[in-house]
């Protein structure tokens, strides 16, 4: 059996070098390996740059609205339980925009994975700081610097209810892809957070790779809170687990509806 390769024609216009080319090499390299078929396979997007990658894969979906993505992906499931639905978002989408969507996601635990562009900036518009910016961090529209404290997308979703939560480095490929097999896998709402460099806007939050250590814990949800804690978005300093942080088995939305 030949395996889909999920590619399109289309140009890709991503800056070169963005390690959104990476996000999408890991996405097509797991929904290979999971040897699912295109028309098992849907997807939603936001609205940046990481939304662009609905003209990249080969499935269908919505591309939707900034900030929405998520409960678009949920009527999806909610509509046909047997695809496999799949949602890329930004920081943006995710943790400012639509941050409602996250934690109801969160706890609904409606069978579908949550990928979120993490390049800590609202880079399609610019850079301007979102939720997960560091404290300082200057922008056109912030030019003393970002006054707010960072959001921890991990511990809120831990303490929001998810049964799958995970961070990864974009630009290790390999253990992306891994991650993303078992998010995709997972039976109920997985998220991944991905952890990306953008080569434009905010630069400060670049190259934190030697930070990065691996980490997995199944289902021990203290540990995963300690974990989640270990870094706290703003310094470049002390240690970043990746991996997976948790894994729960709990009835999904679809099976409760
Ligand atoms: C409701 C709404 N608000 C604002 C915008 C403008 N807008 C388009 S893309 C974008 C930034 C997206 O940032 P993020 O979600 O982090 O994605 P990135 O570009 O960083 O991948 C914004 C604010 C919009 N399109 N719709
Ligand atoms: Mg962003």
């Amino acid at each position: 059996m030949v395996k889909a390769n999920f590619n399109t024609k289309e140009e890709i216009t991503w800056c070169p070098g963005c390690s959104n080319f990476m996000i999408l090499e890991a996405v097509k390299r797991a929904l290979a390996s999971l040897g699912l078929k295109k028309e098992e396979v849907v997807m939603t997007t936001g609205i940046g740059c990481h939304g662009k990658i609905f003209d990249y894969i080969d499935i269908g979906g919505v591309y939707g609205l900034h900030g929405r993505p998520i409960p678009v992906a949920i009527g999806i499931k909610l509509g046909n339980p047997k695809l496999k639905v799949l949602t890329f978002a930004g920081d943006g989408d995710t943790y400012n925009e639509g941050i409602s969507h996250f934690i109801h996601a969160c706890r609904y635990n409606s069978d579908i994975t949550l990928i979120v562009h993490d390049n800590r900036a609202f880079s399609l518009t610019t850079g301007q700081a979102t939720a997960t910016s560091q404290e300082g961090y200057k922008t056109k529209v912030e030019p003393k610097g970002e006054f707010l404290k960072p959001l921890n997308p991990i511990s809120l979703a831990l303490s929001s209810g998810a049964s799958f939560v995970a961070r990864v480095n974009a630009k290790n490929i390999e253990h992306t892809s891994k991650v993303l097999e078992e998010a995709i896998r997972h039976k109920g709402f997985s998220y991944v957070e991905v952890l990306q460099d953008c080569l434009i806007f905010n630069l400060e939050i670049n190259n934190l790779d030697k930070l990065m250590y691996k980490v997995e814990n199944r289902d021990n949800k203290e540990r995963a809170r300690k974990l989640a804690e270990e870094w706290n978005y703003d310094s470049k300093t002390g240690k970043i687990p990746i991996g997976i942080f948790y894994q729960e088995k709990r009835k999904t939305l679809e099976e409760e509806f």
